[in-house]
C-alpha cells in the first residue's frame, strides 16, 4: 500500500490566490491528504479561511530568512510518509498518481526545468555546495515540484537545507527577470539558489537511477501551447500527452496587479478562474479578489488591451513586500492590488 503523502507549500498574502487554485485544483483531483502551508505573511483573514482546508505553520526566528533557505522548510516538522512539495504558483490538472508512484518505489520524482535551461550544471557546484562527489551533467530540474518517501531519503530536506545556507545572499536572484540563454548556462552558479542546491545534490550525491524526471508532457514548457480539453476535470493536454501541473513560473504571477503583461490565452489563465471561482470549490474566492483579467467574464477584454490598464498600475515602492501594499483603480473600474516587487 502507498504511504500517505503530505503536501507542503509556502506563501504570503500576496500569494495567496495561487496557493487557492493550488488547493482547490489538489481537492478537486481527488487528493485530501493533508496541505501544510508554511506562512510567510499571510493576513489573519487568509489564515482564518485558509483553517478548515490547510495546516498554516511558521518557522519562528527565520521570518527573515532569504526565501532561498525556505523550500525545504519541512525538515524542521518531523515530516513521515511521502512528502511533496509543491509551488503555490502551480495548478494540479490531474491526479498526482505517476510521481507518487515513482515515490513509492523509492523514488525522487520532479519535473525537468524549462528547456532553455536543461543543461544547467557547474563543476564549481562540487565547493559552493560541498558536495560528496563532483556533479554529473544530467537534466536541470525544477524546485517547485519534489515527491519521495521521507523513509527512504530521510536526509534529503537537511541535506538540502544545509546547501541553500550556503548560497550567499548577495549571489542568490541576481539575475535578470528575462532570461538570455547564455546567462543561464553560463552566468552566475547560484543565482536560482535552492533550485541550483537542489540539482548539485542530485547531480552528485544521489545515483541517478533514483532520480524520475517526469515526462516533459506532464508539467509543460509552454503554456500557450497547452489545450484545455475539460474545464471540469481540469484535463489538459500538451505535445501529445495528459499535462499533471501547469506551473505559472517567474513573475509577475497572475494575480499580481502587473499579471496582465502575461494575460494571454494559455491554460493556467483560463482554468484559474474556472476552479477558484467554482461553487464546489473547496475554498471559493469571490469575483472581487481577482483582477479583472483572471475573471471569467472580462477576462479576454483585459488580455487583448494591456495598454488600457497600464497607466493605472500602481508604482511599486521601496521597501518590504508587506509594507508596500498599494491599491489601485484600473479604468475598467476594478480594484486590484499591487506588492513591490523590487
Ligand atoms: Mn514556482
Amino acid at each position: 500500500m502507498a504511504e500517505r503523502a503530505t503536501f507542503y507549500t509556502i506563501a504570503d498574502a500576496r500569494y495567496f490566490p495561487g496557493l487557492v487554485a493550488l488547493l482547490d485544483s489538489l481537492r478537486l483531483n481527488g487528493h485530501d491528504e493533508e496541505l501544510v502551508v508554511l506562512d510567510q505573511g499571510l493576513t489573519p483573514a487568509q489564515r482564518k479561511r485558509l483553517a478548515a482546508h490547510a495546516t498554516v505553520v511558521e518557522l519562528p526566528g527565520e521570518r527573515h530568512s532569504h526565501p532561498a533557505l525556505l523550500k525545504p522548510y519541512p525538515a524542521e516538522f518531523s515530516p513521515s510518509g511521502t512528502v511533496v512539495l509543491i509551488d503555490s504558483d502551480m495548478l494540479v490538472t490531474q491526479p498526482l498518481s505517476g510521481p507518487l508512484a515513482d515515490a513509492a518505489e523509492g523514488r525522487i520524482a520532479v519535473f525537468s526545468d524549462h528547456e532553455s535551461s536543461a543543461s544547467r550544471w557547474f563543476a564549481e557546484w562540487e565547493q559552493e555546495f560541498e558536495l560528496a562527489a563532483p556533479p554529473r551533467r544530467q537534466r536541470y530540474v525544477n524546485a517547485g515540484f519534489v515527491a519521495f518517501s521521507q523513509d527512504r531519503w530521510p536526509d534529503l530536506l537537511a541535506r538540502w537545507r544545509r546547501a541553500c545556507e550556503l548560497v550567499p545572499a548577495e549571489r542568490y536572484g541576481r539575475m535578470p527577470r528575462l532570461l538570455p540563454r547564455r546567462a543561464v548556462l553560463e552566468g552566475e552558479s547560484l543565482w536560482a539558489g535552492d533550485q541550483d542546491a537542489l540539482n548539485a545534490i542530485l547531480m552528485s550525491e544521489v545515483p541517478p537511477e533514483a532520480i524520475s524526471v517526469r515526462p516533459p508532457h506532464e508539467q509543460p514548457d509552454w503554456l500557450s501551447e497547452v489545450e484545455l480539453v475539460d474545464a471540469q476535470t481540469l484535463t489538459c493536454r500538451y505535445r501529445g500527452g495528459e499535462t499533471t501541473i501547469l506551473h505559472f513560473s517567474l513573475g509577475p504571477k497572475p494575480w499580481e496587479s502587473g499579471g496582465w503583461r502575461r494575460a494571454s490565452r494559455n491554460a493556467y489563465f483560463e482554468l484559474f478562474p474556472r476552479v477558484v471561482l467554482r461553487q464546489d470549490a473547496a475554498l471559493r474566492l469571490e469575483p472581487k479578489e481577482l483582477p479583472v483579467w483572471l475573471r471569467d467574464d472580462s477576462r479576454a477584454h483585459a488580455a487583448d488591451r494591456p495598454s488600457a490598464c497600464s497607466g493605472a498600475a500602481a508604482t511599486p515602492r521601496s521597501g518590504s513586500r508587506a509594507r508596500a501594499h498599494t491599491a489601485c483603480r484600473l479604468p475598467c473600474g476594478s480594484r486590484c492590488s499591487d506588492y513591490a516587487t523590487a
